[in-house]
């Protein structure tokens, strides 16, 4: 399922958002993008990656509270309570939006990756979400942790145009390794481990995701003995 891809008069590949909520999410990041970022180099983000994924891993208590049947998945109808939970004032449409955009590996239910991305996503596009999430469900760091990483993907967006190309994943990464040859190499697997729909171009939402699966949340199910 890849983004509609055309081609501009001065031979560039243009990118046109899938749904409404791919180009919202575009669109929220172009605007965020013109605060600028505070990260200074592609190694600034990973010095953040282990405080980041605690205060993610933390994010299991409020996933299992809205996971009413314990089935390790999220599905349409308790999003919707959620939400509601959540006093977001999305329209039905929208939640569905949001399901189906985060449910990626299209099991009909949201399982912890997924609503980690989700819950982010909510974060960026719906304003005082973060206030209402810190008091609701009582996890003060994570509007900090969801800042971070809308900061990493500003950083990584050089020309703030709300994707992160594969030519501006190579230039922070060998700004940050200069010297170092392989580096080259690093970023283009890191690229394309990022790229879920092979379009070229990385949106918020596949940066989220292979995210969650380098610091490992993906397999979390597995090891729920700790
Ligand atoms: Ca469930
Ligand atoms: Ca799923
Ligand atoms: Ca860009």
């Amino acid at each position: 399922m890849g983004g509609v891809t055309g081609v501009l008069a001065n031979g560039s590949p243009q990118h046109l958002p899938e749904t409404k909520l791919d180009s919202k999410m575009v669109e929220a990041m172009q605007k965020r993008a013109l605060k600028g970022s505070s990260m200074r180099s592609f190694n600034t983000i990973i010095l953040k990656f282990q405080k980041i994924d605690e205060s993610l891993r933390n994010c299991k208590t409020i996933f299992e509270k809205f996971d009413e049947d314990s089935n390790g998945s999220i599905d349409q109808d308790e999003l919707k309570r959620c939400f509601h939970t959540l006093e977001l004032s999305s329209s039905e449409e929208e939640t569905r939006d949001f399901f189906e955009a985060c449910d990626i590996n299209e099991d009909m239910g949201i399982n912890f990756n997924e609503f980690i991305v989700l819950l982010c996503l909510v974060y960026l596009l719906e304003e005082k979400t973060a206030l209402q999430v810190r008091l609701k469900l009582g996890s003060p760091k994570l509007e900090e942790t969801f800042e971070t990483l809308v900061d990493a993907f500003v950083f990584l967006d050089k020309n703030k145009d709300g994707y992160v190309s594969k030519g501006e994943m190579v230039e922070a990464i060998n700004v940050s390794n200069s010297g170092e040859k392989s580096s080259g190499r690093i970023a283009m697997k890191r690229f394309e481990e990022m790229d879920w729909d092979r379009n070229g171009m990385v949106t918020f939402k596949e940066f989220l995701f292979a995210f969650t699966s380098w610091i490992g949340i993906d397999d979390i199910e597995d090891e729920d003995e700790k």
